[in-house]
């Protein structure tokens, strides 16, 4: 039987978080197992369904999606049922305050700065002024952020595992491997959230091997 869903992308934690959304759900997804980097995101065919060239896409029937916190929404809105997205009011404003947050101050001003000109610079280029400032920034927000869940909370949004956790955790994940520090609040929110049955087998489906 053809699947209607294909994911394209494994060993990032930006595929890591559709992995774990498709597996939360409990959906079947066909994995294409293109690795970034490796020259199978240079492909004219791939190009043509991301002319970007990044992992990972997305494909339900005719809809191709990039950008991993857009698809992990996408999957949330469309088979969630209730699962991963308040339905919503004030809790669904607060999931894209959290996911707009994590994408545009955790990931990409930070930790992929990080990614691009420390563990990759062979690449991209030394930047250690941008390296250093991205660290302190990074500091500063995690710490802020760490205030907004010292209630108590289970996750992000209250008693309701969402979306938004699964692509804090992978920055999470990305901050430890970079050994930058965690205030306390994250690392026990991490370890709730790492012990989802879904994530483990999410980190094997996202794994080179
Ligand atoms: N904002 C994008 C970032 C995607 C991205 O940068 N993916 C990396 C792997 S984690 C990639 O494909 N890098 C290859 C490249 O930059 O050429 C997302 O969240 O999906």
């Amino acid at each position: 039987m053809t699947q209607k869903r294909t994911l394209w992308g494994i060993g990032s934690a930006r595929a890591l978080r559709v992995h774990w959304a498709l597996i939360e759900l409990g959906l079947e997804y066909r994995s294409e197992r293109i690795q970034s980097r490796s020259g199978e995101t240079e492909t004219p065919a791939y190009r043509r369904l991301n002319p970007r060239g990044k992992i990972p896409v997305f494909e339900d029937g005719g809809l191709v999606l990039s950008e991993s916190a857009a698809i992990v929404t996408y999957l949330a809105e469309t088979y969630g049922n209730g699962r991963l997205i308040p339905a919503e009011g004030a809790e669904r404003a607060k999931y894209f305050e959290w996911i707009s947050f994590i994408s545009m101050e955790i990931d990409a001003t930070t930790l992929y700065v990080l990614r691009r000109h420390e563990a990759l610079a062979h690449i991209y280029g030394e930047a250690p002024t941008a390296n250093a400032a991205a660290r302190g920034y990074f500091d500063r927000m995690i710490n802020a952020a760490a205030r907004e869940i010292e209630d108590g909370r289970r996750y992000l949004l209250g008693a309701g595992f969402s979306g938004a956790d699964i692509v804090m955790t992978t920055c999470l994940d990305w901050a430890l491997s970079y050994d930058v520090p965690l205030p306390e609040p994250w690392l026990a929110y991490r370890e709730r959230t790492i012990a989802r049955p879904a994530r483990g087998r999410a980190v094997a489906a996202n794994a080179v091997t």
